[in-house]
């Protein structure tokens, strides 16, 4: 046996003393003495089956053809130069290097302060990391189970997010999946997925990139899917640091399943054994294994996850799918453009540039494995990275490009995130503007912001009149927040006008609003009917009604005189006259407000609504009115009340009851068909009551104003702005057929006004009307 060196026994010992990792203290067996790894390249079939059967271990599992790394005994690699196998020497000493990772091991914890990352670290490490990573940030990462391994050991991993924004809640955010170790040897795995993980919480609200993906995304790490295997790696004695699969006592006798052979997508295809020894033992049946089948039930459960790394060593690639055929995937050229995103971010940090491509043509033929599963199975973005080296020292890195690898990977971690989050997050403050006036458009709101992808120009609205023809770009303007705005022009009655929001992003391409081909849509409305009292004159409006008891402070129409509670001036301009409970200020406060009980005042028929055409989209009414009740005594305690009638003032219907002391004239304006619905006797009230003696009570009403919106009714059956073309002919029989209008604005079907619709002298009547224009 090779003598172990004398500072890791002695670190080994103080740590024994001190009982602080009891794994360390038991002197590790040097295995594998004399032997070596070799990169070989069989150039026959005899070389490869020579290779085969020399071999120890095969380092990177490749089955067929092409260099293939394996480790070797003294005698192996005399047989290979025997045979003439060409080779080149990848490591020479494999117990020294395990030796050295050893001795780094235990140097490695006598440091004070050390960080997580100087070293690698046991499954009870990473089991405490997770844990303080969640006690550290309650509010971004939680810890999970998703199921145990063979030997009954908890498969962790822990969730990491932004906490609910306004509009963006966790809930609703897409998630991507790290993941690692199904491979116990290939330690680079779960200590970079505790990079991932430690960086994102160490780094939120930190560094602007993870805040944003944070609140965007929820990341999901699961460091050691094969926690039996990764253990067996550090158990001494008895353990082995080489061990690959998981720790199943398979039925012959031999021990372990590859996990990552044994997802049923592909199951049992190339590059998978069945044989139970064999490294790549692809297991009874598909998710035969605990650990593999706990992956898939909460990848299965997990709907917002939609992209997912499975990270390996080493070679450093980045392998999309497929692994188990040689054929492209579907979106081969999303994966490309991905593939080649991920590569540029991480040779941005440190400079080393990953190969990526499919599996099968960029390592080797893998069936059964993560990725196809997660891709041909849950239509994930699925890949694998294998992290590093090319094969220096291969399983056995060096410590100290933990912190490097972490970083580079950390990049990809944080490119597939934003991947697959939207650019932008766009919301309608108003929704989208059922209606565009004919004479002044409207105003169209979207709120845009930043996703990961952050906006590199203001939004910028496209809008078509009609439902064909280009699209004319708008202007939007910025409002406060991420909020923008743009004019909708003018649009005929009935028209139509199509829009759609597009933002330049940083790195090119768009963002657009709706998505894809779809289209927000408003029609032109314009006033059909309407009027306007100013009460420059008295058009019908009436003071007084039974009960009405107040003494004084009557209304009256005629220019107000100002006081602390009267306006000095009515609503309207140009004109001077308002209808107000007693004009005259008086020589004091009391004098000409109203006292007593109540004054009523009535307005006129409306004198619109008469006339009110069939094709009403709304009617509006509107007004100013002016309230004051905080001056005197038992201030706040009377009320104006508001009530509008539909039978000419039989009966009425309040729509306010003002309490409040604005002391300036308020205008109100309300949609009648939300009240009650229109006739040709609508009439407005208005009551200013004085409850309290000695309270101070002031009241004025100016401005009144319907509005009938709609258009007249139209030919233009489909609304296209068009009157006469087959969409009108397929709307109109549409309509006969009992559609509603599709605009709300057709013409009679009772052309022929015989009072009866669909005849066919009607319909007779309508190509007429048509073909006559
Ligand atoms: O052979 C493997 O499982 C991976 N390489 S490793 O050296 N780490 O063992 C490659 C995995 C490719 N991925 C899938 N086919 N799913
Ligand atoms: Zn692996």
């Amino acid at each position: 046996m090779r003598p172990r060196s004398t500072r890791a026994l002695w670190a080994a010992f103080a740590l024994a003393v001190g009982g602080v990792v009891s794994w360390a203290a038991q002197p590790i067996p040097v295995q594998f003495e004399g032997q070596m790894v070799l990169r070989a390249r069989p150039q026959t079939a005899g070389h490869q089956l020579a290779v085969a059967r020399i071999a120890q271990e095969v380092w990177n599992c490749r089955v067929g053809p092409g260099p293939i790394d394996i480790q070797v005994t003294p005698e192996g690699r005399a047989a290979l130069d025997g045979l003439g196998v060409p080779y080149d020497v990848l490591v020479k000493d494999v117990p020294a290097l395990l030796e050295a990772e050893q001795a780094q091991i235990v140097e490695a914890r006598l440091q004070r302060d050390a960080s997580f990352f100087t070293t690698y670290r046991t499954l009870a490490e990473i089991d405490a990391k997770l844990d303080a990573l969640a006690a550290a940030a309650p509010t971004l990462a939680s810890t999970f189970t998703i199921g145990n391994s063979f030997q009954a050991r908890p498969i962790r991993g822990i969730r990491i997010s932004a906490p609910d924004l306004a509009g963006n809640p966790r809930s609703a955010r897409p998630a991507v999946l790290f993941n690692g170790t199904q491979h116990a040897r290939e330690w680079i795995s779960p200590a970079t997925n505790m990079y991932i993980a430690d960086s994102l919480v160490e780094g939120y609200g930190v560094d602007p990139r993870i805040t944003t993906v944070l609140q965007t995304t929820e990341i999901i790490v699961i460091p050691v899917v094969n926690p039996d295997g990764y253990a067996f790696t550090w158990q001494s004695p008895g353990g082995n640091r080489l061990w690959r699969k998981n720790r199943r006592a398979n039925a012959g006798g031999t021990i372990g399943v590859d996990l990552n052979r044994n997802w049923s997508f592909g199951w049992g295809g190339l590059g998978a054994s069945t044989t139970p020894s064999s490294d790549t033992y692809r297991g009874p049946s598909p998710f035969s294994e605990p650990e593999s089948a706990a992956m898939r039930d909460f990848i299965s459960g997990e709907p917002r996850i939609r992209a997912t790394i499975d990270f390996h060593s080493y070679s450093q690639l980045i392998l999309s799918p497929w692994g188990n055929i040689p054929d492209l995937p579907p979106e081969a050229v999303l994966f490309d453009d991905l593939n080649a995103q991920l590569v540029a971010s991480i040779a941005s940090v440190n400079g080393l540039v990953y190969r990526a491509g499919p599996t099968y043509e960029t390592i080797y033929p893998a069936s059964g494995g993560a990725l196809d599963w997660s891709y041909g199975a849950r239509g994930l973005l699925g890949l694998s990275i294998e992290l590093r080296d090319l094969g220096e020292n291969g399983f056995i890195l060096p410590a100290d490009q933990i912190v490097p690898t972490g970083q580079e990977n950390l990049a990809a971690a944080l490119t597939l995130a934003e991947f697959v989050t939207p650019s932008l997050l766009y919301t309608l403050p108003d929704g989208v503007p059922e209606v565009v006036d004919t004479q002044i458009g409207a105003t169209f709101r979207v709120s845009a912001v930043p996703g990961s992808r952050t906006r590199a120009a203001n939004p910028v609205l496209h809008a078509r009149v009609g439902l064909s023809g280009p699209f004319t770009p708008v202007a939007m303007s910025p409002q406060a927040g991420a909020v923008f705005a743009a004019a909708l022009p003018a649009v005929a009655c009935n028209g139509v006008i199509e829009y759609y929001v597009e933002t330049p992003l940083f790195g090119g391409g768009v963002a657009r609003f709706p998505e894809g081909a779809a289209l927000f849509s408003s029609r032109g409305v314009g006033i059909l009917a309407g009027y306007a009292d100013n009460m420059e004159s008295n058009s019908g409006w009436t003071v007084g009604a039974p009960g009405d008891a107040a003494i004084r402070g009557l209304w009256e129409r005629a220019v107000p005189q100002a006081t602390a509670a009267q306006p000095g001036a009515d609503a309207s301009d140009p004109g001077t006259q308002c209808w107000i409970t007693g004009a005259a200020a008086g020589s004091s406060l009391g004098d000409n407000d109203v006292d007593g009980g109540s004054t009523t005042l009535t307005g006129p028929v409306f004198s619109a609504l008469p006339a009110l055409p069939t094709n009403v989209r709304e009617t509006r009414l509107s007004y100013a009115r002016w309230f004051s009740d905080n001056q005197g005594a038992a201030p706040n305690e009377d009320i104006l009340t508001v009530s509008l009638s539909n039978d000419g003032g039989a009966t009425w219907i309040p729509i306010e009851a003002v309490g409040e002391d604005a002391g300036v004239w308020v205008r109100r304006a309300f949609v009648i068909e939300d009240i009650l619905s229109p006739t040709a006797a609508m009439r407005l009230r208005f009551v200013a009551t004085d409850r309290q003696s000695g309270s101070i009570v002031e009241a004025g009403v100016d401005d009144v104003a319907v509005e009938v919106i709609g258009c007249e009714p139209t030919l233009d059956f489909d609304g296209d702005g068009d009157a006469g073309t087959d969409a009108d002919i397929e709307a109109y029989f549409a309509v006969l057929g009992g559609a509603p209008c599709p605009t709300g604005t057709c013409a009679s079907l009772d052309f022929d006004t015989d009072g009866d619709a669909g005849t066919d002298a009607d319909i007779q009547a309508f190509f007429l009307a048509i073909g006559g224009g």
